[in-house]
C-alpha cells in the first residue's frame, strides 16, 4: 500500500535531480571557505533573495539560532509572536544558549504582529529593563494557518523596527511558499530585512540544510555563531548540491502544493463534522466538532490503516501539510477516505 504523508513538507526526499548532483559536486574543505558547492550554493541563495551574502547551515534551528545570536547579546531582548515556531518549537534555544529574552506579543491569525503591539513592546532606555533589539516575523507562518506576510506590513514593520534602532529576522522557512501565494519575487518579502533563514529541505525537497542571508557584516557574525553551534561543516558540497537543484527547480512547482491543499480543505470542509481553516499555501489546519463521534485520535487511527499519516496535534485537532509527493490522486484517495470513515 502507497503511504500518502500528510505530516509536514520536511518528509519530501532528494529528487533524482539532487542525487546526481550530490553525486558528482565538487567538494573541499568549507571551514576553510575551500569547497565551491557552498560556495557556489551562498552566492546563489543570497542573488535570489537579494541579499548581498547568504551562509549554509544545517537546518532552520540553527538558521534562526544563529541569527539571533549574530543579533543579540546576553540579556538581550526579541519582539515575536506567540505562535512564532522560534518561541514555541526550538526549544528555548535563544534563552537557553544565547541568554537573549523573547518578549512575546500576539499573533493574528493572519500571522502578523500588530504594529501598536510590537510599539508597545519596545523598551525605553531604563537600567531596570532589559535591551530590546530586534523584531522576529515568520513567513509563511506555520502556526498561523501557513498564511503569507505581504510585503506592504513586512516594510511596516521594519519601518517602526529601523525608527526605533531595532533590527528585523525573518524565519522564512517557507518564504518561497509566500512568494508564490502572493504572486512576487521572493526579493520584495525581504527587501529591507536585515535577515532571513530559509529552509532547503522542507517544499523544496533537499535532505538537509537553510540559509541565512543578510548583509555582509551580519554573514560575517554567523559565520562565528554558526561555529559554536557546531555547524562548521567540512565536504558539505555534497548536500549544498542539493540545495542548488532546490533553489533552481523546486520553487516555482510549490503553487501545486497550494492548490491540492485547497483541494483538500475544501473536501474535508464538505464533511460533517468536520471545520476547516483559512488556505493559503501548502499547511492548513482542521478541527473535529462536537458532532463528530470521533476524536483525532480515532480519526488518526483509520486513516494510518489506509496508508494515510495525519495525526492529530490536539485532541480533536489536526494540520495538514502538502508538498511534491502529494499527487492529484493521493488527493483523492484522501477525500474518499475521509468521506468513508466520516462520511
Ligand atoms: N517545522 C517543522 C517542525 O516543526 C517539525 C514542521 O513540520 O513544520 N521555522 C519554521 C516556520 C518551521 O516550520 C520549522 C520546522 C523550522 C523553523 C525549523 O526548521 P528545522 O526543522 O530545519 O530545524
Amino acid at each position: 500500500m502507497r503511504t500518502i504523508d500528510l505530516r509536514s513538507d520536511t518528509v519530501t526526499l532528494p529528487t533524482p535531480e539532487m542525487r546526481e548532483a550530490m553525486a558528482n559536486a565538487p567538494v573541499g574543505d568549507d571551514v576553510y571557505g575551500e569547497d565551491p558547492t557552498v560556495n557556489r550554493l551562498q552566492r546563489l541563495a543570497a542573488e535570489r533573495l537579494g541579499k548581498p551574502a547568504a551562509i549554509f547551515v544545517p537546518s532552520g534551528t540553527m538558521g534562526n539560532l544563529a541569527s539571533l545570536l549574530a543579533h543579540c547579546g546576553r540579556g538581550d531582548e526579541v519582539i515575536m509572536g506567540d505562535k512564532a515556531h522560534t518561541f514555541l518549537y526550538e526549544q528555548g534555544g535563544l534563552a537557553a544558549l544565547g541568554g537573549i529574552m523573547p518578549h512575546t506579543i500576539p499573533n493574528q491569525s493572519d500571522g502578523t504582529l500588530k504594529l501598536e503591539d510590537i510599539e508597545a513592546a519596545i523598551r525605553g532606555d531604563d537600567p531596570h529593563f532589559p535591551r530590546t533589539r530586534l523584531v522576529c516575523l515568520e513567513n509563511t507562518h506555520n502556526a498561523c494557518n501557513g498564511a503569507p506576510l505581504a510585503p506592504e506590513y513586512v516594510s511596516q514593520v521594519v519601518a517602526l523596527a529601523h525608527s526605533r534602532g531595532l533590527k528585523v529576522h525573518v524565519d522564512g522557512a517557507r518564504i518561497f511558499n509566500a512568494a508564490v501565494a502572493l504572486d512576487v519575487d521572493v526579493k520584495a518579502l525581504v527587501g529591507d530585512v536585515d535577515s532571513v533563514t530559509f529552509c532547503l529541505s522542507k517544499g523544496l525537497s533537499a535532505p538537509v540544510g537553510a540559509m541565512i542571508c543578510g548583509d555582509e557584516a551580519f554573514i560575517a557574525e554567523v559565520h562565528r555563531t554558526r561555529k559554536v553551534l557546531g555547524g562548521g561543516m567540512r565536504q558539505a558540497g555534497i548536500i549544498a548540491a542539493a540545495g542548488i537543484v532546490a533553489i533552481e527547480k523546486m520553487t516555482l512547482r510549490l503553487k501545486e502544493d497550494h492548490v491540492r491543499a485547497r483541494r483538500l480543505a475544501e473536501g474535508f470542509g464538505a464533511l460533517p463534522g468536520v471545520g476547516v481553516g483559512p488556505v493559503h499555501t501548502n499547511i492548513f489546519y482542521f478541527s473535529l466538532t462536537e458532532e463528530c463521534p470521533l476524536d483525532g485520535a480515532g480519526l488518526a487511527t483509520a486513516l494510518k490503516a489506509r496508508g494515510i499519516l495525519l495525526p492529530n496535534r490536539g485532541p480533536r485537532t489536526f494540520r495538514a501539510v502538502t508538498h511534491v509527493w502529494i499527487t492529484d490522486d493521493d488527493v483523492e484517495t484522501v477525500l474518499a477516505a475521509m468521506g468513508e470513515i466520516l462520511g
